[in-house]
Protein backbone atom coordinates (compact mmCIF):
# COMPACT_ATOMS: atom_id res chain seq x y z
CA UNK A 1 0.00 0.00 0.00
CA UNK A 2 2.93 2.36 0.78
CA UNK A 3 4.22 1.96 -2.81
CA UNK A 4 0.75 2.50 -4.16
CA UNK A 5 0.40 5.39 -1.84
CA UNK A 6 3.92 7.07 -3.09
CA UNK A 7 3.31 6.45 -6.78
CA UNK A 8 -0.68 8.23 -6.05
CA UNK A 9 1.26 11.43 -4.72
CA UNK A 10 3.72 11.81 -7.61
CA UNK A 11 0.66 11.76 -9.87
CA UNK A 12 -0.69 14.35 -7.88
CA UNK A 13 1.85 16.52 -8.30
CA UNK A 14 2.29 16.34 -11.59
CA UNK A 15 -1.30 17.24 -12.30
CA UNK A 16 -2.28 20.21 -14.61
CA UNK A 17 -4.84 22.64 -12.83
CA UNK A 18 -4.10 25.90 -14.85
CA UNK A 19 -7.47 26.61 -15.50
CA UNK A 20 -10.72 26.22 -13.47
CA UNK A 21 -12.21 23.07 -15.46
CA UNK A 22 -9.11 21.04 -15.41
CA UNK A 23 -8.64 22.06 -11.34
CA UNK A 24 -12.72 20.70 -11.19
CA UNK A 25 -11.29 17.40 -12.78
CA UNK A 26 -8.44 16.94 -10.15
CA UNK A 27 -11.56 18.31 -7.40
CA UNK A 28 -13.33 14.97 -8.06
CA UNK A 29 -10.66 12.34 -9.57
CA UNK A 30 -8.93 12.83 -6.03
CA UNK A 31 -11.18 14.20 -3.46
CA UNK A 32 -14.51 13.46 -5.05
CA UNK A 33 -17.30 10.84 -3.31
CA UNK A 34 -16.00 8.37 -5.82
CA UNK A 35 -12.04 9.92 -5.94
CA UNK A 36 -8.66 7.94 -5.42
CA UNK A 37 -8.76 9.32 -1.21
CA UNK A 38 -12.43 8.15 -0.77
CA UNK A 39 -11.05 5.06 -2.42
CA UNK A 40 -7.75 4.37 -0.27
CA UNK A 41 -10.21 4.89 2.77
CA UNK A 42 -12.27 2.10 1.65
CA UNK A 43 -9.24 0.25 1.12
CA UNK A 44 -8.09 0.70 4.78
CA UNK A 45 -11.08 -1.57 6.09
CA UNK A 46 -8.90 -4.69 4.54
CA UNK A 47 -5.34 -3.67 6.15
CA UNK A 48 -4.87 -5.82 9.44
CA UNK A 49 -5.37 -4.16 12.47
CA UNK A 50 -1.78 -3.62 13.55
CA UNK A 51 -0.60 -1.87 10.56
CA UNK A 52 -4.44 0.86 10.19
CA UNK A 53 -2.98 3.53 12.31
CA UNK A 54 0.39 3.94 9.67
CA UNK A 55 -1.82 2.86 6.85
CA UNK A 56 -4.35 5.77 7.85
CA UNK A 57 -1.94 8.36 8.31
CA UNK A 58 -0.46 7.83 5.26
CA UNK A 59 -3.57 8.02 3.19
CA UNK A 60 -3.98 11.52 5.30
CA UNK A 61 -1.05 12.84 3.67
CA UNK A 62 -2.19 12.02 0.20
CA UNK A 63 -5.68 13.76 0.99
CA UNK A 64 -3.79 16.62 2.52
CA UNK A 65 -1.65 17.52 -0.73
CA UNK A 66 -4.52 16.76 -2.80
CA UNK A 67 -6.44 19.25 -0.93
CA UNK A 68 -3.35 21.65 -0.64
CA UNK A 69 -2.96 21.71 -4.28
CA UNK A 70 -6.68 22.11 -5.04
CA UNK A 71 -7.02 24.79 -2.07
CA UNK A 72 -4.24 27.15 -3.28
CA UNK A 73 -5.11 26.52 -7.21
CA UNK A 74 -8.95 27.62 -6.35
CA UNK A 75 -7.45 30.86 -4.36
CA UNK A 76 -5.29 32.02 -7.18
CA UNK A 77 -7.99 32.10 -9.20
CA UNK A 78 -10.27 34.08 -7.33
CA UNK A 79 -7.65 36.58 -6.68
CA UNK A 80 -7.14 37.04 -10.12
CA UNK A 81 -3.41 38.17 -11.91
CA UNK A 82 -0.66 38.05 -8.85
CA UNK A 83 1.02 41.42 -8.59
CA UNK A 84 4.02 40.29 -9.76
CA UNK A 85 4.76 42.21 -13.30
CA UNK A 86 8.08 40.92 -13.47
CA UNK A 87 6.70 38.70 -16.75
CA UNK A 88 4.23 41.02 -17.80
CA UNK A 89 3.75 41.52 -21.28
CA UNK A 90 4.36 45.53 -21.40
CA UNK A 91 4.16 46.24 -25.29
CA UNK A 92 0.21 45.11 -25.00
CA UNK A 93 -1.88 47.49 -26.68
CA UNK A 94 -3.94 49.65 -23.77
CA UNK A 95 -7.09 48.79 -23.07
CA UNK A 96 -9.55 50.88 -25.50
CA UNK A 97 -11.07 53.71 -23.77
CA UNK A 98 -14.04 54.80 -25.37
CA UNK A 99 -15.41 57.98 -25.52
CA UNK A 100 -19.28 58.44 -25.30
CA UNK A 101 -21.01 60.80 -28.00
CA UNK A 102 -23.43 63.51 -27.56
CA UNK A 103 -27.38 62.96 -28.37
CA UNK A 104 -28.39 64.03 -31.59
CA UNK A 105 -30.88 66.28 -29.97
CA UNK A 106 -28.13 68.06 -27.58
CA UNK A 107 -26.54 68.68 -30.93
CA UNK A 108 -28.99 70.61 -32.11
CA UNK A 109 -30.44 72.29 -29.69
CA UNK A 110 -27.31 73.60 -28.58
CA UNK A 111 -26.70 74.58 -32.32
CA UNK A 112 -30.34 76.26 -32.24
CA UNK A 113 -29.44 78.39 -29.39
CA UNK A 114 -26.13 79.42 -30.74
CA UNK A 115 -27.57 80.59 -33.28
CA UNK A 116 -30.31 82.88 -31.53
CA UNK A 117 -27.21 84.03 -28.62
CA UNK A 118 -25.41 85.65 -31.41
CA UNK A 119 -28.61 87.87 -32.17
CA UNK A 120 -28.85 88.61 -28.27
CA UNK A 121 -31.21 86.11 -27.44
CA UNK A 122 -30.95 85.31 -23.60
CA UNK A 123 -31.56 81.32 -22.70
CA UNK A 124 -34.31 80.77 -20.23
CA UNK A 125 -35.61 77.72 -18.53
CA UNK A 126 -38.61 76.92 -16.47
CA UNK A 127 -40.62 73.90 -14.76
CA UNK A 128 -41.53 70.92 -16.31
CA UNK A 129 -45.05 70.38 -14.54
CA UNK A 130 -47.45 73.24 -14.82
CA UNK A 131 -50.59 74.28 -13.80
CA UNK A 132 -53.23 75.56 -16.17
CA UNK A 133 -52.70 79.46 -15.85
CA UNK A 134 -48.95 79.06 -17.59
CA UNK A 135 -49.43 76.33 -19.97
CA UNK A 136 -52.88 77.84 -21.13
CA UNK A 137 -55.05 80.40 -19.72
CA UNK A 138 -52.41 83.13 -20.09
CA UNK A 139 -51.65 81.96 -23.48
CA UNK A 140 -55.49 82.56 -24.46
CA UNK A 141 -56.47 79.06 -24.47
CA UNK A 142 -60.56 80.21 -24.31
CA UNK A 143 -61.83 76.76 -21.81
CA UNK A 144 -62.97 74.91 -24.36
CA UNK A 145 -59.81 74.18 -26.24
CA UNK A 146 -58.81 70.72 -26.89
CA UNK A 147 -55.62 70.88 -25.80
CA UNK A 148 -57.16 70.67 -22.28
CA UNK A 149 -58.18 67.27 -22.76
CA UNK A 150 -57.01 64.76 -20.74
CA UNK A 151 -56.73 62.66 -24.39
CA UNK A 152 -54.40 65.51 -25.76
CA UNK A 153 -52.22 66.49 -22.32
CA UNK A 154 -51.23 64.52 -19.32
CA UNK A 155 -52.74 65.69 -15.88
CA UNK A 156 -50.76 64.54 -13.02
CA UNK A 157 -52.27 66.17 -10.24
CA UNK A 158 -55.88 66.11 -9.31
CA UNK A 159 -56.84 68.27 -6.35
CA UNK A 160 -56.70 71.99 -5.13
CA UNK A 161 -55.09 72.70 -7.99
CA UNK A 162 -54.88 70.79 -10.99
CA UNK A 163 -51.03 70.15 -13.12
CA UNK A 164 -50.53 69.09 -16.28
CA UNK A 165 -46.71 68.37 -18.28
CA UNK A 166 -46.46 71.57 -20.20
CA UNK A 167 -46.92 71.14 -23.72
CA UNK A 168 -45.31 73.55 -24.54
CA UNK A 169 -42.27 75.73 -23.32
CA UNK A 170 -44.43 78.87 -23.89
CA UNK A 171 -44.95 78.50 -20.48
CA UNK A 172 -41.66 80.01 -19.61
CA UNK A 173 -42.11 82.92 -21.84
CA UNK A 174 -45.56 83.83 -19.84
CA UNK A 175 -43.32 83.24 -16.71
CA UNK A 176 -40.32 85.73 -17.81
CA UNK A 177 -42.93 88.25 -19.50
CA UNK A 178 -44.53 88.36 -15.71
CA UNK A 179 -41.61 88.82 -14.28
CA UNK A 180 -39.65 91.03 -16.69
CA UNK A 181 -39.75 94.39 -18.47
CA UNK A 182 -39.48 94.91 -22.30
CA UNK A 183 -37.28 94.43 -23.92
CA UNK A 184 -37.59 90.91 -23.71
CA UNK A 185 -35.43 88.74 -26.28
CA UNK A 186 -35.28 85.09 -24.90
CA UNK A 187 -35.45 81.53 -26.33
CA UNK A 188 -36.62 78.58 -24.30
CA UNK A 189 -35.62 75.28 -24.88
CA UNK A 190 -37.14 71.71 -22.82
CA UNK A 191 -38.75 69.14 -23.35
CA UNK A 192 -42.72 69.56 -23.92
CA UNK A 193 -45.33 66.34 -23.68
CA UNK A 194 -48.04 64.91 -25.21
CA UNK A 195 -50.83 62.61 -24.53
CA UNK A 196 -50.19 60.85 -28.01
CA UNK A 197 -49.97 57.10 -29.29
CA UNK A 198 -46.46 56.40 -30.25
CA UNK A 199 -45.79 56.37 -33.57
CA UNK A 200 -42.27 57.03 -35.86
CA UNK A 201 -44.35 60.11 -36.43
CA UNK A 202 -45.67 61.24 -32.82
CA UNK A 203 -44.29 60.59 -29.31
CA UNK A 204 -45.57 61.80 -25.89
CA UNK A 205 -42.74 64.28 -25.61
CA UNK A 206 -40.39 66.08 -27.63
CA UNK A 207 -38.05 69.16 -27.15
CA UNK A 208 -38.61 72.39 -28.23
CA UNK A 209 -37.54 75.74 -28.95
CA UNK A 210 -39.33 78.74 -28.50
CA UNK A 211 -38.42 82.08 -29.07
CA UNK A 212 -39.95 85.70 -28.18
CA UNK A 213 -39.31 89.03 -28.65
CA UNK A 214 -40.84 92.31 -27.37
CA UNK A 215 -40.22 95.38 -27.55
CA UNK A 216 -41.49 98.90 -28.78
CA UNK A 217 -42.06 98.79 -32.62
CA UNK A 218 -41.85 94.78 -33.32
CA UNK A 219 -43.07 94.29 -36.39
CA UNK A 220 -43.86 91.35 -38.77
CA UNK A 221 -41.15 92.47 -40.74
CA UNK A 222 -38.41 91.70 -37.57
CA UNK A 223 -39.88 88.39 -37.22
CA UNK A 224 -39.55 87.33 -40.87
CA UNK A 225 -36.06 88.47 -41.03
CA UNK A 226 -34.69 87.15 -37.90
CA UNK A 227 -36.31 84.01 -38.96
CA UNK A 228 -34.60 84.13 -42.57
CA UNK A 229 -31.59 84.74 -40.66
CA UNK A 230 -32.36 81.17 -38.49
CA UNK A 231 -32.53 79.63 -41.73
CA UNK A 232 -29.57 80.40 -43.26
CA UNK A 233 -27.46 79.58 -40.41
CA UNK A 234 -29.07 76.32 -39.57
CA UNK A 235 -29.33 74.85 -43.29
CA UNK A 236 -26.76 76.87 -45.58
CA UNK A 237 -26.64 80.44 -46.84
CA UNK A 238 -28.67 79.03 -49.73
CA UNK A 239 -31.55 78.52 -48.00
CA UNK A 240 -34.83 80.19 -48.57
CA UNK A 241 -38.29 80.81 -46.75
CA UNK A 242 -41.91 81.20 -46.98
CA UNK A 243 -44.48 81.65 -45.20
CA UNK A 244 -48.50 80.53 -44.71
CA UNK A 245 -51.23 81.93 -42.59
CA UNK A 246 -51.90 79.48 -39.57
CA UNK A 247 -53.74 79.62 -36.38
CA UNK A 248 -52.33 79.46 -32.54
CA UNK A 249 -54.57 80.89 -30.00
CA UNK A 250 -51.56 82.99 -28.47
CA UNK A 251 -50.10 84.57 -31.71
CA UNK A 252 -52.12 87.04 -34.23
CA UNK A 253 -51.47 86.75 -37.49
CA UNK A 254 -49.95 83.33 -36.91
CA UNK A 255 -47.82 81.55 -39.65
CA UNK A 256 -46.45 78.32 -40.06
CA UNK A 257 -42.42 78.47 -41.91
CA UNK A 258 -41.40 76.02 -44.25
CA UNK A 259 -37.50 76.28 -45.63
CA UNK A 260 -36.08 75.85 -48.92
CA UNK A 261 -35.31 71.77 -49.68
CA UNK A 262 -31.73 71.72 -49.66
CA UNK A 263 -31.52 67.87 -51.07
CA UNK A 264 -33.38 69.26 -54.58
CA UNK A 265 -32.45 72.71 -54.44
CA UNK A 266 -36.58 73.09 -54.27
CA UNK A 267 -36.75 71.19 -57.82
CA UNK A 268 -38.79 68.27 -55.37
CA UNK A 269 -38.48 65.12 -54.39
CA UNK A 270 -39.77 62.69 -52.36
CA UNK A 271 -37.92 64.58 -49.19
CA UNK A 272 -39.94 67.56 -49.67
CA UNK A 273 -42.79 65.79 -51.28
CA UNK A 274 -42.17 67.70 -54.66
CA UNK A 275 -43.28 70.60 -53.06
CA UNK A 276 -39.43 72.59 -52.45
CA UNK A 277 -40.16 73.40 -48.99
CA UNK A 278 -39.81 71.62 -45.81
CA UNK A 279 -42.06 72.95 -42.43
CA UNK A 280 -39.50 73.60 -40.03
CA UNK A 281 -41.92 76.25 -37.50
CA UNK A 282 -44.46 78.09 -36.67
CA UNK A 283 -44.56 81.74 -35.49
CA UNK A 284 -46.86 85.28 -35.33
CA UNK A 285 -47.33 88.16 -33.36
CA UNK A 286 -48.48 87.54 -30.16
CA UNK A 287 -51.53 88.13 -29.10
CA UNK A 288 -52.69 91.64 -27.36
CA UNK A 289 -54.69 89.32 -24.98
CA UNK A 290 -51.34 87.50 -24.16
CA UNK A 291 -49.26 90.60 -23.25
CA UNK A 292 -52.05 91.51 -21.11
CA UNK A 293 -52.62 88.76 -19.40
CA UNK A 294 -48.91 88.72 -18.63
CA UNK A 295 -48.96 92.35 -17.40
CA UNK A 296 -47.10 94.19 -20.64
CA UNK A 297 -49.67 96.81 -22.19
CA UNK A 298 -50.18 96.16 -25.12
CA UNK A 299 -50.34 99.58 -26.85
CA UNK A 300 -46.98 100.29 -25.98
CA UNK A 301 -45.54 96.98 -26.78
CA UNK A 302 -45.67 94.16 -29.53
CA UNK A 303 -43.68 91.11 -30.15
CA UNK A 304 -42.98 88.19 -32.45
CA UNK A 305 -43.12 84.24 -31.26
CA UNK A 306 -42.10 80.84 -32.75
CA UNK A 307 -41.75 77.81 -31.51
CA UNK A 308 -39.74 74.66 -33.53
CA UNK A 309 -39.62 70.83 -32.66
CA UNK A 310 -36.21 69.85 -32.25
CA UNK A 311 -36.56 66.58 -33.35
CA UNK A 312 -37.94 67.85 -36.76
CA UNK A 313 -34.84 70.11 -37.06
CA UNK A 314 -32.52 67.44 -36.67
CA UNK A 315 -34.83 65.02 -38.85
CA UNK A 316 -34.55 67.49 -41.72
CA UNK A 317 -30.39 68.10 -40.83
CA UNK A 318 -29.76 64.22 -40.83
CA UNK A 319 -32.88 62.60 -42.57
CA UNK A 320 -33.81 60.83 -39.25
CA UNK A 321 -37.09 59.35 -40.49
CA UNK A 322 -38.31 57.79 -37.16
CA UNK A 323 -39.22 59.71 -33.65
CA UNK A 324 -38.39 56.63 -31.99
CA UNK A 325 -34.93 56.32 -32.94
CA UNK A 326 -34.33 59.51 -30.50
CA UNK A 327 -35.60 57.52 -27.37
CA UNK A 328 -34.35 54.09 -28.03
CA UNK A 329 -30.68 54.49 -26.92
CA UNK A 330 -29.85 52.14 -29.74
CA UNK A 331 -25.80 53.06 -30.19
CA UNK A 332 -26.25 52.02 -33.59
CA UNK A 333 -28.01 55.33 -33.84
CA UNK A 334 -26.36 57.42 -31.47
CA UNK A 335 -22.43 56.48 -32.59
CA UNK A 336 -23.71 57.78 -35.91
CA UNK A 337 -23.22 61.18 -34.66
CA UNK A 338 -19.66 60.77 -33.49
CA UNK A 339 -18.38 63.74 -35.38
CA UNK A 340 -21.17 66.07 -34.27
CA UNK A 341 -20.42 68.58 -31.71
C1 LIG B 1 -44.96 75.17 -33.10
C2 LIG B 1 -45.49 76.53 -32.93
C3 LIG B 1 -45.33 78.51 -31.62
C4 LIG B 1 -45.28 80.36 -30.11
C5 LIG B 1 -45.01 79.04 -30.40
C6 LIG B 1 -45.49 81.88 -28.17
C7 LIG B 1 -45.11 82.09 -26.87
C8 LIG B 1 -45.65 83.13 -26.19
C9 LIG B 1 -46.54 83.95 -26.78
C10 LIG B 1 -46.89 83.72 -28.06
CL1 LIG B 1 -45.23 83.38 -24.61
N1 LIG B 1 -46.39 82.68 -28.74
N2 LIG B 1 -44.95 80.83 -28.87
C11 LIG B 1 -45.86 81.14 -31.08
C12 LIG B 1 -46.20 80.59 -32.31
C13 LIG B 1 -45.92 79.26 -32.60
O1 LIG B 1 -45.01 77.17 -31.82
O2 LIG B 1 -45.25 74.53 -34.05
N3 LIG B 1 -44.14 74.67 -32.20
C14 LIG B 1 -43.56 73.37 -32.24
Amino acid sequence: MQEQIEKLKQEIQSEDVSNKELLESFRIKYLGSKGAVKGLYKELKTVPNEEKRAAGQLINSVRELAEEIFNNQKEAFEQGPSEDYSSFDWSRPAQEFKLGTRHPISVVRKEIIDIFSRIGFTVSEGPEIEDDWHNFSALNFPPEHPARDMQDTFFVEKGEKEMALRTHTSSVQVRIMENQKPPIRTISPGRVYRNEAISARAHCFFHQVEGLYIDKDVSFADLKQTLLYFAKEMFGDKAEIRMRPSYFPFTEPSAEVDVSCSICNSKGCNVCKYTGFLEILGCGMVDPNVLEACGIDSKVYSGFAFGMGVERITQLKYQVNDLRLYSENDKRFLEQFKSAF
